[in-house]
């Protein structure tokens, strides 16, 4: 196949509730999908996961349009054959924009299995057609706010609690939630809000059995973070500070780390994400699927990648209704406590194209030069 037509189209959701986070407070997402159509007229889409602002990584979802309007997109017209592994080749001239890249290249897949048939879950090599639901709470008001939340959660039958913790809010929610639901598996989230003068502080946190903590500190601190592993008993997992399945095994081969969260936007596509997991696998280190506040699009995809054998914790991959009064795929819905991977063609979903107008703020059209 060949590109015909790419269509860059932003589409605006509020969530359902506003989710606080140690780097902001999001109300409502601005998300750009990106179609692809084929010279054979078969179409695929992706999910750009950037924010609206670079408080989470430096990529923010009106730059991720503009590199692949003008430095992305114009490096795929005339491939010859193209699928979705000669995508990241043809990118690499580009450095960075993982989230940019990661959308086009999910574009692409689907297409590429929508014309042969193909699950998604099938070419990544799904093990499993079900997988266990966790769910992120964001920062409270107040811990009594935060417990009616846990509460409402694990009354619908998620599988796993993670708490985002910020300097501030740390020790006190994670006890109320552990003396008022007991044993569950619970985790925690800090995005990067500490700093390695903190593990005292962290360290409090040993007494709660925790399945891991996240992200404690910046991006960059591979060393800080094995060194703080030196001194807690609750494993440190890496979400923002894992941008390839190079800085996998550079992270694991430090101690950085001992669990690592999966996203494919954050790593560049679903194919890197899926040689982060095979990194991880080769050693021995548990991986869990990641989320980024997705639609029913980037949901069906993450499904996917989280049928992969090494996912053995439950992920952030959590039902329509947690995140959207109407979501833009048929809803994902929670089965005792597990989403069901999609089976069908490419991701496996179709697009409420009605919705998907009336939520629509602009569409830009890109087509191969003259
Ligand atoms: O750090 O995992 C994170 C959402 C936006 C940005 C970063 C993160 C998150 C979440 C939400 O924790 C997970 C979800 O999509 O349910
Ligand atoms: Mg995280």
């Amino acid at each position: 196949m060949e590109l015909a037509q790419v269509e860059l189209r932003r589409v605006h959701l509020p969530l359902v509730a506003p989710f606080r986070t140690s780097f902001g407070t999001e109300r409502d997402r601005d998300i750009l999908l990106v179609k692809v159509t084929t010279d054979q007229g078969v179409s695929g889409w992706g999910e750009c996961v950037a924010i609206a602002e670079p408080l989470y990584s430096a990529e923010y979802v009106s730059g991720a349009q503009e590199v692949i309007r003008d430095f992305l997109v114009p490096r795929l017209w005339g491939v010859r054959e193209l699928t979705a592994p000669r995508v990241a080749p043809a990118l690499a001239g580009v450095k960075g924009h993982r989230m940019a890249k990661a959308a086009l290249e999910m574009a692409v897949l689907d297409a590429q299995l929508r014309a042969t048939g193909e699950p998604l879950a099938e070419y990544l090599g799904a093990v499993r057609d079900a997988v266990p639901a966790g769910v992120s709470v964001g920062i409270a008001e107040s811990v009594p706010a935060l417990l009616d939340a846990v509460a409402g959660y694990l009354a619908e039958g998620y599988r796993r609690i993670k708490l985002k913790i910020e300097p501030g809010w740390v020790v006190a929610p994670v006890r109320a939630v552990r003396e008022r639901f007991g044993d569950i598996p619970l985790q925690v989230d800090a995005n990067a809000a500490f700093g390695l003068a903190d593990a005292g502080l962290l360290r409090q946190l040993d007494a709660f059995d925790l399945l891991l903590i996240e992200q404690p500190l910046a991006e960059e601190d591979l060393r800080e973070h094995a060194a703080l592993a030196r001194l807690l008993r609750t494993p440190i997992c890496l979400d923002e500070s894992i941008t390839s399945a190079k800085a996998a095994a550079d992270a694991i081969a430090l101690g950085a780390c001992r669990v690592v969260n999966i996203k494919p936007g954050r790593v560049g596509g679903l194919l890197e994400a899926r040689r982060v997991h095979d990194v991880c696998a080769a050693n021995g280190v548990p991986v869990w699927c990641g989320g980024m506040l997705e639609t029913g699009l980037g949901r069906a995809a993450n499904l996917a990648l989280a049928a992969l054998p090494n996912f053995a914790l439950p992920g952030d991959v959590s039902a329509s209704r947690r995140y959207w009064r109407r979501d833009i795929t048929e809803p994902f819905v929670l089965e005792d406590g597990h989403m069901r991977v999609p089976g069908g063609p490419g991701l496996g979903v179709r697009l409420d194209e009605a919705w998907l107008g009336e939520i629509t703020s602009s569409v830009q059209r890109l087509t191969p030069p003259a």
